[in-house]
């Protein structure tokens, strides 16, 4: 018997398994090599998504069903690998959601944590907690998990933002739990800008303790992000399978801002090539500024602003920008890091 071979099937072995079958007995010898694999072995595949592709199916979606009626109008990027599962990776969710001028998406809570990022449009609120924010280009923004939220779109323009959740790691652990508010829009109790105020100015309160696992801000604005890159881009140090990489951070503990899922910023020169680099965490990626294209395994991606990919667990990705690039990023690199999980593999860098 080896981890990768599975031993031979006689018509002794055969009748008994089938006899234990009956009382839901299954020999471990028979699947070993399925269950325990030597590298990480996935459905999910690499795949791009064109967002003028998405833009105009979302626009029609408009047409279709308002968001009050769909509760959330969102397309769902469900990776070709994963068909009807809801995933745009093994274990995590992506979807495109509009928000027409004047809509409302209604008040609910729920167990998953989401992270919006948006991508078009300007000005559209969300509100968590009973603080609204509002959300402008490259705006990184995040409902914790069990956290009341409500979004609307008092702007004149629609507005797109790319959702990622946590919802098939949640499903696994069969700790799903939502409930609806009995109010369009939950009461506001705290200013505009007061949690960014609060806790993202390098300052906590004093004393300042929490229960919640996810930051106590929940936009990181890009404006912010971008002026950081800008200055430090000036030190040209780049990581040569990153470029110039930050995570967002929780300030209350320094680690990742959500409990289960990483989120990243990066820079990547005008020309600059990445070196070659594979991990444990499957990866959602969109475009901020910039060309370029990335390759996947052996297939290639070229891509431009606010278009999204996906690369699969353990499967080596370089990235190459045309021009100077901002790309954001996501994965579930939060939560296997607490379980131990979490492996990398910078080639010879
Ligand atoms: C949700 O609550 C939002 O609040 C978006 O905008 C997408 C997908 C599944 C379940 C809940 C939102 C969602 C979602």
């Amino acid at each position: 018997m080896s981890l990768t071979e599975k031993p031979a099937i006689t018509p002794e072995r055969l009748a008994f398994y089938e006899k234990i079958d009956k009382e839901a007995f299954t020999p471990l010898w028979e699947v070993m090599s399925s269950i325990i694999t030597p590298e990480p072995k996935s459905d999910c595949q690499p795949h791009l998504w064109r967002f003028a592709n998405a833009k105009a199916h979302l626009l029609e979606a408009g047409g279709l069903i308002s968001a009050k009626a769909a509760e959330r109008r969102v397309l769902i990027l469900e990776n070709p690998g994963l068909r009807g599962t809801s995933k745009i990776t093994t274990s995590l969710y992506a979807g495109l959601q509009l928000v027409m001028p004047g809509e409302v998406a209604p008040a609910h809570r729920h167990s998953q944590t989401a992270l919006r990022f948006v991508l078009d449009g300007s000005g559209a609120h969300t509100a968590v907690n009973g603080e609204r924010t509002e959300m402008r280009y490259g705006d990184f923004v995040i409902t914790p998990p069990n956290a009341w939220h409500d979004h609307g779109n008092e702007t004149r323009e629609s507005m797109i933002w790319l959702d990622g959740l946590d919802i098939p790691l949640v499903s696994f652990f069969d700790a799903s739990f939502a409930e609806g508010f009995d109010a369009e829009a939950q009461p506001l109790t705290r200013e505009t800008g007061d949690s960014l105020a609060r806790y993202g100015a390098n300052m906590l309160p004093v004393d300042f303790e929490t229960k919640s696992a996810a930051s106590p801000i929940f936009n990181y604005p890009y404006e912010r992000s971008r002026a950081a890159l800008e200055k430090m881009k000036e030190q040209a140090d780049w990581d040569p399978c990153h470029g110039l990489k930050m995570r967002y951070v929780n300030p209350n503990d320094g680690g990742y801002a959500m409990p289960t899922m990483a989120t990243f910023l990066q820079l990547l020169p005008k020309a600059f090539q990445t070196a070659a680099y594979r991990a444990t965490d499957a990866t959602v990626f969109t475009v901020v500024e910039g060309t370029g294209r990335s390759t996947i395994g052996d297939k290639t991606y070229e891509w431009g602003p606010k278009d999204i990919f996906v690369a699969p667990s353990w499967r080596w990705i370089r990235h190459e920008a045309d021009e100077e690039t901002v790309i954001f990023s996501y994965s579930d690199r939060a939560a296997q890091e607490k379980l131990g999980l979490f492996r990398q593999d910078r080639g010879n860098n």
